[in-house]
């Protein structure tokens, strides 16, 4: 196969893709400001990114049913691993790649509902943009019948380096259970992100470096590891959960936890047997309907049009719209 055949790019594109790649390679910052070409846009806001926390809820439900301690502990590392394969991967399977999502402008809001099943609770969130350059998202998810809690922000900054765009999320999540005074807070950092694939157009996200979870008496590093350009798996990750010192940490015992978090793990140090397999099966959230109270800052009315234009290749559409909403509610843009 020779290169042009194996570029996912449209050959009517592919100056504006070589362009952009230029400007990347010549750039670090704020990506969400540079023009890409038709091919690489997504019809999604960023604003709907929080929702991948918890299209898992069983798991996130889980989290109030164990026992404080290690049990858990446990229960959140294997929440968190259950939100990665959503997080990263989701947009390859459903869109072919990674693509460049929409630029949410300052106030947009992105509301949300997992309906009460199997008595896990009614699951609410909300996101609202914080910035528009840089964009910083800021979100909030809650379990009310279960007590938990998420709030947390995210923003990027990135860099190119040999030939990849790596992209250090700057931001946190700190996960609440429970209420009052015996509530318990873990803190929840993000790991880096390498986005390869770039020169055959057809980005993928990889995850590497550490991340960590710190709460309920333990500290949990996630390393993370990709392919390589000879050898090893993509997607693996290995999680060291030991006792904080000083912190209550129950137990002496260090849990290790090793697999792919796209597809499996399992103990290897600590206990024994699968620790997270992932199933097909997600539960995307209920966005709550328009109506005159949400007004026209929520995410889906606001991008209807430009995300229509993505969808049915009508890119005049979507770039006349997105122009329209710059002019008009974006006072950064140029
Ligand atoms: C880097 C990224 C925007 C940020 C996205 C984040 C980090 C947002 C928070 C979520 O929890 C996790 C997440 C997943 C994907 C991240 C995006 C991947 C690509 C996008 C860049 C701004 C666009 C790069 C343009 C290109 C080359 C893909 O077209």
């Amino acid at each position: 196969m020779t290169t042009e055949e194996a570029s996912a790019v449209p050959a009517a594109q592919r100056g504006s893709w070589t362009s952009f790649l230029k400007s990347i390679a010549s750039f670090s910052g704020d990506l969400s400001s540079l023009t890409a070409p038709p091919f690489i846009l997504s019809p999604t806001s960023l604003t709907e990114f929080p929702a991948y926390w918890c299209e898992r809820p069983d798991y996130f439900a889980a989290i109030a049913d164990a026992a404080a301690g290690q049990d858990r502990a446990l229960a959140v590392l294997r929440w968190f691993i259950s939100t990665l394969k959503d997080q990263y991967t989701s947009r390859n399977e459903e869109l072919g790649s990674e693509k460049k999502p929409l630029n949410p402008v300052l106030g947009e809001v992105f509301y949300g509902i997992w309906p009460d099943k199997h008595g896990r609770g009614e699951t609410r969130l909300l996101v609202e943009q914080v910035s528009h350059h840089p964009p910083i998202t800021a979100y909030v998810i809650e379990n009310a019948t279960k007590g938990l809690r998420l709030v947390g922000h995210n923003a990027q900054k990135t860099s190119f380096s040999s030939g990849s765009i790596i992209v250090k999320q700057i931001g946190h999540a700190v996960l609440t259970v429970g209420t009052g005074p015996s509530a318990e807070q873990y803190l929840i950092t993000l790991p880096r992100l390498r986005i390869d694939g770039l020169w055959y157009g057809s980005p993928y996200i990889e995850l590497a470096e550490t991340s960590y979870i710190v709460g309920g008496g333990h500290i949990c590093t996630i390393d993370y590891k990709g392919k390589g350009y000879f050898s090893g798996k993509s997607h693996t990750f290995k999680a060291t959960m030991t006792p904080q010192p000083g912190m209550g940490g129950a137990g002496p015992r260090e849990i290790v936890v090793e697999g792919t978090w796209h597809e499996s793990s399992k103990f290897t140090k600590g206990g024994s047997g699968v620790f997270y397999e992932v199933h097909e099966h997600k539960e995307e959230a209920d966005p709550l309907p328009w109506d005159t109270e949400i007004g026209e800052y929520e995410t889906r009315r606001l991008w209807f049009l430009v995300a229509k234009g993505i969808r049915e290749g009508d890119f005049e559409l979507a770039s006349r719209e997105k122009s329209r909403i710059e002019v008009r509610l974006c006072f950064s843009c140029g």
